[in-house]
């Protein structure tokens, strides 16, 4: 679905209130002298990659509610992703779930992704399963699995993900581990950190130079006493294990109640290891909520820490892999997924906006007070229409949500796909 004629059809219908929220913003920032322009410049580029899990209504252990009109194959899948980013221009990559999305032909995929101006973002590799034609099972691990066979076999997919991903000019692959344990004694907590380094070590070994490894950590689920990758310490741990290469990747519902995530946040890029965030939104665990939905002051606390060494030169760490990783239980999966960016880019504009030189001074007098009200200051600011128009330059729409829905996409997909279509992995 191509509809950059109905994008500009519904700039210029709502023109008008955006120039009034416009100029209301770009007056208040420029008494705070403030350059919108390199503000407006930073939200373009920032581009998040959407999964290709989260095109399909997700569900929990109890049951799935689909709503129909869902992607049934990996093109569908990325012509909804085509969609997003024609609406927002800030989903411009597509985040594979190996074996979910086996590319068939890799050089027609690649034309598909380019007529939609997509590239392939990470590849995900998926242990956490077994497959139909699977020899060796993963109840008890994967790579950390205490039979040699049954590692061999989860090193080997690892290693098949990032050959499908070469193919598609991919260059990271994430890695989370679902191995753990649900009782205690079952698992040599040491041995099982030694086996797991020792498998991933292989894996490294098989990336091209240029490529990224991931590794996501995650306190407590699906196994309910241990995790053998629990927190960032133990992912940080084992990217020191294996090198350069090996990043850390954030997971924003992959922490306990209260857990200071800006706080980790700030530890890893200041060690250069950060590498890649999974945005969703969490009011007790991994509950893949809508980014931003639940805890808005502290998401922006978590930006305001990223903007703050991306913005430092003395800061050596890599430019980071956005994605979104969500379940879209009870809402449009499209609709929740441009919810998510707008949120996104919203929290993102405001920690562009936040004084670093003051907030130091601030800082270093330990004015309590002052520093606190800075960002709360910021935090309190409307900056919707900054988002609006860097959307609005690079060719998406004002309002992405209010398009989708008066364009009825949902109704058409439906009309095209069915009601009772399913995606893939789903
Ligand atoms: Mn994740």
């Amino acid at each position: 679905m191509f509809i950059s004629d109905k994008i500009q059809e519904h700039n210029e219908k709502n023109t008008a209130t955006h120039v009034f929220h416009f100029q209301h913003i770009s007056a208040l920032l420029a008494q705070k002298g403030i350059d919108i322009q390199d503000v407006i410049k930073k939200i373009q580029n920032f581009q998040i990659a959407i999964p290709s899990w989260a095109l399909g209504t997700g569900g929990t252990r109890f049951g799935r509610f689909p709503g129909g009109g869902e992607p049934r194959n990996l093109e569908e899948k990325i012509a909804d992703v085509g969609l997003l980013h024609q609406l927002n221009r800030s989903s411009n990559s597509i985040s594979l779930h190996i074996p979910w999305d086996i590319p068939k032909d890799p050089a027609a995929l690649k034309s598909h992704l380019r007529e939609h101006g997509l590239t392939i973002d990470s590849v995900n590799s998926n242990t956490f399963q077994d497959q139909p034609d699977q020899l060796l099972s993963y109840k008890f691990g994967s790579l950390s699995h205490t039979d040699a066979a049954t590692r061999r076999q989860a090193i080997e997919h690892n290693i098949a993900c990032i050959e499908h991903g070469k193919a598609l000019d991919s260059r990271v692959l994430t890695v989370w581990l679902a191995d753990g344990s649900n009782f205690p004694g079952q698992q040599h907590f040491r041995r099982a950190w030694q086996r797991t380094a020792d498998s991933l070590a292989e894996i490294y070994r098989a990336m091209p130079d240029d490529w990224t490894m991931l590794i996501e950590y995650k306190p407590y689920e699906p196994n309910f006493y241990s995790m053998v990758i629990p927190d960032w310490g133990t992912s940080y741990s084992l990217c020191q294990f294996l090198g350069k290469n090996a990043q850390v990747l954030v997971d924003l519902g992959h922490h306990l109640p209260n857990t200071n995530i800006e706080q980790i946040v700030a530890r890893l890029m200041h060690f250069g290891r950060l590498g890649g965030f999974h945005f969703n939104g969490s009011m007790y665990g991994d509950d893949d909520l809508t980014t931003g939905s639940i805890k808005p002051y502290q998401f922006f606390l978590i930006f305001n820490e990223l903007a703050d060494a991306m913005s430092d030169p003395a800061v050596n760490n890599p430019p980071l892999a956005w994605m979104i990783d969500a379940s879209h239980n009870s809402k449009d999966p499209l609709e929740d997924l441009l919810q998510s960016v707008q949120n996104i880019l919203t929290t993102y504009s405001k920690a562009l906006l936040v004084d670093r030189a003051l907030l130091a001074e601030a800082q270093h007098n330990n004015d309590v007070l002052g520093a606190e009200e800075l960002l709360r200051d910021i935090f309190a600011t409307d900056t919707r229409a900054l988002v609006a128009e860097a959307t609005r330059r690079a060719g998406g729409a004002l309002d992405p949500i209010g398009l989708y829905r008066s364009l009825k996409i949902r109704e058409k997909l439906i009309e095209q796909r069915g009601k009772k279509s399913t995606a893939t992995g789903l």
